[in-house]
């Protein structure tokens, strides 16, 4: 595909909103505003294979699936999709629970891989003839605070300008938008988890039907799935770890030591990828400079215990998408005005959630064996108590959205 151009001249583009960054936000968004018939031109410095491809997360909370299937987007997900009932913790190896989502809250998550996800958007923005741009590096920001922001772009060794009504800031947390906020307008609230992951995808049938989320005294494990038939292993290592340092003995012993309970033993099968991922968190306050919004990973990361970077940041798109309706529908900005503000609420709520699982699941460096007894003493409680459950369950299968995506849905 050209790079979209009019007759301003040449290497000079206009759309409505201009997207920078193909990942869940920005697709999402892409996707959202072309139903609502409003144009935008979406641009991805990356190829249309590396994006696909790109493992990342799974967990899709209910609303996003129910959202999914409205817009179009269900139908493999439904076909391929790991509905997810509950969830289980173990404190291997003598102590495995049980946490009934489907019982606490009549909902339940929808295990389906981002690379799906974005695959499926990506195809149906294609087959529109939707402007959408790979291999495109999106270089400055220009005229933020007046009604005709600007986004300078390179593409096939040409620069090209793209003046928009809206800029979209979609390009993960180390793109170029939120630079382009004025520092003093800006509060970066930030912490490194002393620990990262080790992520290793294997040809292995699952062992458990279900997420397994292990808090064992030597650190945190994680048994996930990609169908078909894939295991997702993730478990807790230092910070300065070098993947190559881990032989393939070793991750077995690791996992099987923290994952195996209740006299089930996880699957071994070859390993097709491996990766060291480090945990952050960070919220950006404020989302928005002018024209310019800072939706997903751009504006907030979140450790992955919690399941929730994806679904935030697919909650920002929906939200957005919502404003910019009002916006050309109804002249109304107020939506917009509110965006940073009601976005920022929810993403601490999120933040909260996240955060405690990931204290409750991980080993902090020195922790003794009161420290560790101690968590289990939480974890037993949070399995074993019905409110604490209940108000678990909630949190991982997402609530308190509904209003806004019927809000979205409303014709
Ligand atoms: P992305 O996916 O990073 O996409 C940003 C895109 O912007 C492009 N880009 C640019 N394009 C044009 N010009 C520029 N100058 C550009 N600079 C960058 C990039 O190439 C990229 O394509 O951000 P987005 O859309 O905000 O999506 C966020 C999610 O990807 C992320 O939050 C989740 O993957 C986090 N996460 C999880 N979230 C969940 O909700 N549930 C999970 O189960 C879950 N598990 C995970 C995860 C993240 C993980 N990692 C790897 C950190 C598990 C892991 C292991
Ligand atoms: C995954 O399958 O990638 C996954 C699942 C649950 C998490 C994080 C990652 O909490």
């Amino acid at each position: 595909m050209t790079a979209p151009m009019s007759s301003q001249g040449a290497n000079q583009g206009r759309t409505q909103v201009g997207i920078i960054g193909a990942g869940p936000a920005g697709l999402m968004l892409a996707h959202l505003l072309q139903r609502a018939g409003i144009d935008c031109v979406l641009l991805e410095s990356r190829s249309r294979f590396h994006v696909e491809n790109r493992l990342r997360a799974a967990v899709l909370e209910h609303d996003l699936a129910t959202l999914l299937r409205q817009v179009g987007l269900g139908e493999r997900m439904d076909r391929v999709g790991i509905p997810q009932e509950g969830i289980r913790l173990h404190a291997a190896p003598d102590h495995a629970w049980r946490i009934d989502l489907a019982a606490h809250t009549g909902r339940t998550a929808m295990l389906w891989g981002q690379y799906e996800l974005v695959r499926d958007l990506i195809a149906a923005r294609l087959d529109a003839g939707a402007p959408l741009l790979f291999n495109v590096d999106a270089v400055r920001l220009d005229d933020l605070d007046t009604h005709r922001p600007r986004i300078n772009y390179r593409h096939d060794g040409e620069v090209f300008t793209l003046d928009c009504d809206f800029i979209a800031g979609c390009d993960g947390f180390n793109g170029i938008c939120r630079a382009a906020l004025p520092s003093e307008r800006l509060a970066m609230h930030q912490h490194a988890w002393p620990f990262s992951w080790f992520g290793i995808l294997t040809e292995a049938d699952p062992a458990w039907p279900e997420l397994v989320y292990g808090g064992h005294p030597d650190g945190f494990a994680l048994a996930s799935m990609r169908p078909p038939g894939l295991t997702r292993f993730f478990f807790q290592c230092d910070p300065d770890e070098d993947v190559h340092s881990w032989s393939t003995d070793r991750i077995w012993q690791t996992l099987h030591r923290r994952l195996d309970a209740g006299g089930t033993s996880l699957g071994e099968g070859h390993i097709i990828q491996r990766s060291i991922i480090p945990l952050r968190s960070a919220v950006t306050e404020t989302m928005q400079h002018g024209r310019l919004y800072l939706l997903g990973d751009a504006a907030h990361l979140l450790p992955p215990t919690g399941a929730k970077g994806l679904n935030v940041a697919v909650h920002d798109a929906v939200h957005f998408a919502t404003a910019v309706r009002a916006w050309y529908a109804q002249a109304d900005f107020g939506p917009m005005a509110r965006f940073s503000e009601e976005r920022i609420e929810a993403i601490w709520n999120a933040q909260r959630f996240c955060a405690s699982m990931t204290r409750l699941l991980h080993r902090m460096p020195g922790e003794d064996s009161f420290g560790y007894r101690l968590r289990l003493a939480e974890i037993a409680y949070l399995a074993e108590n019905r409110f604490a459950a209940r108000s678990f369950a909630e949190s991982y299968v997402g609530s308190a959205n509904e209003e806004m995506l019927e809000a979205y849905l409303r014709p």
